[in-house]
């Protein structure tokens, strides 16, 4: 028998399924998946909570959902056909681009066959005697499967504020991230938008349009840079698709997965300030968040050098906002430039330049709560015809979390995570053998290109498996020890940045009693992959393999 293979017999029950391996996720890292292990020849059910594919990009079909990482780039690289004959129309590709691109790899992959559909998983639990995964879902399918990719996302955790009466207002309510299919209307409304993070900073110019008033409720600004989108040029795609894997190999040699404009070499003080103010503002003008955050070494390492850049962002956000005290109250102070994700914007700053835009700053004027007809706050009510809520995530663990996962013994990993997550190399966590996490905690995700993360994660898991059925074996889990050793010199990394002293979802800051650890590697997408071949060639170090 393939030692991959599941043992449970095929029911004929049509909501029980066996399966060699379980997708969980249809976006960009489960489509990866399912299409990668089918290669290896496995059979692969896939299941996805929404009722078509794309994951983040599905749900998030809100006015102005945009990518921050260029088109060219965030998108799949493991088929030469596929990034020849896809045609991107702009820099930085709008969501229905990027879902139209997502359905296209289904369609050309032929995947949808592998996809259950409007399915969301309940409770996935390890059987140690059938060392198999059983998962069951909301609409009553029971898959068993050896293995089980967790390909749930990062950011597919929606979070709504539990703000008292929110239940009593009668215009709809929208999440950023949980767009309804059916078009929202905001024409001639009065809209409020709760949350000025990246998601709230792209919806509030679109909204401003068409509203007739908008409030924009900000707790906390942040910092913003402009995006500079435009048309691709025909020419300049062509180019850059000539030399298209020659452009992958160098994006893979940087920190964040993306060619930019090149790693930088030198710290701040090596130029006056002249010259490095003349460098912001090229940046500034060249546009895209990567762009400004990457021209000198040591901007989130060192305090000094960071608030060269904050104070020179925060001299555009009071040039650009003509009302002094609006401005005041839209300049972050908080936290250092870089270390809570950075917006990329389209004309943000510019929106509350407009009459019928008005900022409610509610650190001096707290929600006290929802009513019938809008918001109240300490200082008054706020009349809404309607409500978007651009609130954020449970990030990075909270889509695991929710999939009540057990393992060894009953082990939920709640209980395991409880004083935070512990995952080898991102990718494994001790006491559930045979889960893969694509993109976990502790691996480089969210802190770079996330496609080319996401091939890197099952690139790796599908050679493991490859390996597996290739040396007869059929459990892997990960070395307790190596997973402390791991998840130590993942704080230890952070640790020599600025990043965890922000309070932002990275270290899971925005959820009430979610232990504070830094989520994602910051040592970079090289070091981080030298590391996983280093484990592969020293035969899956740290990895016990049965
Ligand atoms: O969520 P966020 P997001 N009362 O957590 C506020 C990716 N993304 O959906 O800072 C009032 O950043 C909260 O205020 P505060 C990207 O990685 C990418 O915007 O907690 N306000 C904050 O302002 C991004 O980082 C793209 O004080 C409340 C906002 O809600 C990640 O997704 C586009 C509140 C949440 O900001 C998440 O971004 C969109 C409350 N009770 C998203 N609770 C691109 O590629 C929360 N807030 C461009």
């Amino acid at each position: 028998m393939n030692p991959l293979q599941g043992s449970t017999p095929n029911s004929s029950a049509p909501d029980h399924r066996t399966a060699d391996a379980v997708v969980v996720g249809a976006g960009f890292a489960g489509l990866y998946a399912v299409h990668k292990l089918k290669n290896l020849g496995l059979k692969v059910v896939c299941l996805e909570a929404a009722p078509d594919v794309g994951g983040t990009w599905f749900w998030n079909k809100y006015p102005g959902a945009r990518c921050d990482v260029p088109s060219l780039e965030y998108s799949y690289s493991f088929s030469e056909e596929l990034q020849q004959e896809w045609t991107w129309t702009e820099r930085f590709a709008s969501q229905p681009e990027i879902l139209a691109y997502i359905r296209h790899v289904a369609q050309r992959f032929d995947l949808r066959r592998d996809i259950v559909f409007s399915t969301r998983v309940t409770s996935a639990t390890f059987d140690e005697t059938q060392k198999n995964w059983t998962l069951t879902t909301d609409t009553g399918l029971r898959v068993d499967a050896r293995f089980f990719i967790a390909a749930s996302g990062c950011l597919s955790a929606a979070r709504t504020p539990d703000i008292p009466g929110v239940m009593n207002f009668r215009g709809p309510i929208y999440h950023s991230g949980q767009w309804p299919e059916a078009p929202a209307r905001f024409e001639d409304l009065r809209v409020g938008v709760v949350g000025t993070g990246s998601s709230g900073i792209q919806i509030i110019p679109e909204l401003a349009r068409v509203a007739l008033q908008l409030f924009v409720f900000q707790r906390t600004p942040n910092f913003s840079v402009p995006a500079r989108n435009r048309p691709l040029q025909r020419q300049e795609q062509a180019l850059f698709k000539r030399h298209y894997p020659q452009n992958r190999k160098r994006a893979s040699e940087s920190n964040d997965g993306m060619l930019g404009l090149g790693a930088p070499t030198e710290p701040t003080p090596s130029v006056d300030e002249l010259a490095r103010t003349r460098t912001y503002i090229a940046r500034w003008e060249h546009g895209g968040a990567a762009a400004v955050l990457t021209p000198y070494t040591d901007l989130l390492t060192d305090r000094t050098a960071n608030e060269t850049l904050g104070e020179f962002v925060r001299g555009k956000i009071r040039a650009i906002v003509r009302n002094p005290a609006i401005a005041e109250k839209l300049v972050p102070t908080d936290h250092y430039i870089g270390t809570k994700r950075i917006c990329q914007d389209t004309g943000y700053y510019e929106t509350f330049n407009q009459e019928h835009v008005k900022l409610v700053d509610i650190r001096q004027e707290p929600i006290s709560r929802i009513t019938e007809t809008g918001i109240m706050t300490s200082h008054g009510h706020y009349d809404l015809d309607a409500l978007i809520f651009a609130t954020g995530y449970d990030a990075v663990t909270g889509p695991l979390l929710a999939m009540n996962v057990r393992g060894k013994g009953g082990l939920r990993l709640a209980d395991k995570w409880a004083e935070g997550p512990k995952v080898y190399l991102g990718l494994v966590t001790s006491g559930f053998p045979n889960l893969f996490i694509v993109t976990g905690p502790g691996s480089p995700s969210v802190k770079g290109n996330m496609v080319h993360s996401i091939e890197q994660h099952v690139n790796f898991i599908a050679d493991c498996l490859a390996h597996m059925r290739d040396n007869r074996l059929s459990l892997i889990d990960s070395d307790i020890e190596a997973e402390e050793r791991w998840s130590e010199h993942v704080r230890e990394v952070a640790e020599r940045t600025l990043f965890p002293l922000a309070d932002s979802w990275y270290v899971g800051a925005n959820i009430p009693g979610k232990p504070r650890v830094f989520l994602p590697y910051v040592g970079g997408i090289p070091a981080y992959r030298k590391t996983c071949e280093r484990v592969v060639a020293n035969g899956y170090e740290g990895f016990h393999l049965q």
